[in-house]
């Protein structure tokens, strides 16, 4: 899919940077598939009219969410302790009698399991099949397919409305945003509310994250762009809450236009958005050029440390990790290996530079002298339990927000 256009008002876009041919983030492949590896140019552009951040091209959607899909949510300690809140709070705010909660993207039950285990109707939403899978035989009521109006409808026919629609990390995915609007529309009682929540356009610029950007992020939201988004629905967003997940996410809140009321935290963010300058050309300018600067300091450290004979090893095989390698051009002269607890990912190659990923016990068996941590965003999960490794002598290196070596 190539858009010339925005995604959501169809103004004509203005591209900020390319970081190149990509691959497909996820696609963790064996040698023998090398010679057919897809790649597709990696553009990123500005909406001027209504701020959407996006991608200019993606990849088909079954050539990334499909039975072989490789990230599963309940990978990480801190994701499941978040998302328990966060199903407590909708709980505890937005159900009513008889509930009814929706979730999309609910990848191996992480978020609708805590509904589950307390009996509350629920339905996930789920095309990959095999994490939908996982979810399924843990009890949690799942259909595996893409979630879009007509799929609303269906579900509206055999389930009723809904009191809370939860995505997280999911709606940045999703480029036919309109359609997923629109059965959000249909599906919601008039009191109910969609909760969902994204890496932060804000936090992007302003740690130069710039690896949450790869092929199944085609945006990156601001509550500038949301609003406007759902305006076209009669849709409005009621609150706005900062996250600390995923290197710096933002909750939204939306509700049917006039039915509940509107926190003040809403125009509290736009108006911060509008100092970043958010909704200026020239801040996604000095973006890119924070990008270039970040690439080049990373390779030249990477490189230094190979001049020194010193091994270095990736930690966690990141989907975020595929645009930093690509971008980057790190291959396996800088970097030996990635080490990863996802089974599915282990034995394979990463996507485009083909580093080997190997089970975690490989890292831990001979610690290499640097790790690259390419799950910057679990820092805390994982140097807690990694404090054998800098007992060791290992050092992390760290690119965000800047290229550096933790002492
Ligand atoms: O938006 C998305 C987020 C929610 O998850 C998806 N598009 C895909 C995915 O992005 P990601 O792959 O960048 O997610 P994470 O959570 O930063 O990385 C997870 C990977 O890290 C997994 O492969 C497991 C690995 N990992 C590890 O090896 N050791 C993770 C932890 C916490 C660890 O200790
Ligand atoms: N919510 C989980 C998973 C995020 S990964 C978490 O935060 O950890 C994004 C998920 O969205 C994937 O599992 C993918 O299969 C799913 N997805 C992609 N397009 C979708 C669509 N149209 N409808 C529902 N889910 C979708
Ligand atoms: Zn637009």
């Amino acid at each position: 899919m190539t858009n010339k256009k925005c995604l959501v008002c169809a103004a004509p876009l203005s591209p900020f940077i390319s970081y190149g041919r990509m691959p497909i983030a996820n696609g963790f492949l064996p040698r023998d598939k090398f010679a057919e590896e897809y790649f597709f140019e990696m553009r990123v552009a500005y909406c001027p009219s209504c701020h959407m951040v996006q991608l200019i091209e993606q990849p088909e959607r079954e050539m990334m969410f499909n039975e072989n899909y490789a990230f599963f949510s309940g990978t990480s300690t801190t994701m499941t302790a978040h998302f328990q809140r966060f199903a407590q709070d909708v709980m505890r705010d937005y159900l009513g009698s008889d509930p009814f909660v929706v979730e999309i993207g609910s990848n191996d039950g992480i978020m609708l399991k805590n509904f589950a285990e307390k009996k509350i109707r629920h339905l996930g939403i789920e095309p990959s099949a095999n994490v939908a899978k996982v979810a399924s035989e843990r009890g949690i009521k799942t259909v595996s397919r893409f979630f879009e109006k007509d799929l609303a409808r269906e579900i509206l026919a055999e389930h009723g409305q809904a009191d809370a629609f939860l995505a997280a990390n999911a709606m940045c995915h999703i480029p036919y945003a309109h359609s997923i609007a629109e059965g959000v529309k249909i599906l919601l009682k008039p009191e109910g509310v969609m909760i969902f929540e994204d890496p932060y356009l804000g936090d992007v610029l302003e740690k130069t994250s710039y690896d949450q950007i790869y092929d199944e992020h085609v945006f990156l939201f601001s509550v500038q762009s949301i609003s406007q988004l759902f305006a076209r629905h009669g849709l409005e967003v009621i609150d706005v809450k900062a996250q600390g997940t995923h290197g710096g996410s933002m909750r939204y809140f939306i509700a049917h236009k006039g039915a509940r009321p509107i926190s003040a935290s809403v125009g509290a963010q736009i108006k911060k958005e509008k100092k970043l300058g958010l909704d200026e050309p020239k801040t996604y300018d000095k973006f890119r050029r924070n990008c270039e600067r970040s690439r080049d300091e990373l390779k030249k450290l990477l490189l230094d440390l190979k001049k020194q004979g010193r091994r270095v090893a990736g930690y966690a095989a990141t989907s975020k990790s595929t645009t930093i390698t690509n971008y980057c051009g790190i291959t396996t002269d800088l970097v030996e290996f990635i080490s990863d607890t996802t089974p599915i990912k282990q034995g394979k190659f990463s996507p485009g530079v083909h580093i080997p990923v190997l089970p975690y016990e490989k890292f831990k068996e001979k610690y290499p002298d640097y790790a690259l941590l390419f799950g910057w965003n679990h820092f805390e999960e994982i140097t807690r339990k990694e404090q054998g490794f800098r007992d060791a002598g290992g050092k992390w290196i760290l690119y965000v927000p800047k290229v550096h070596v933790l002492n």
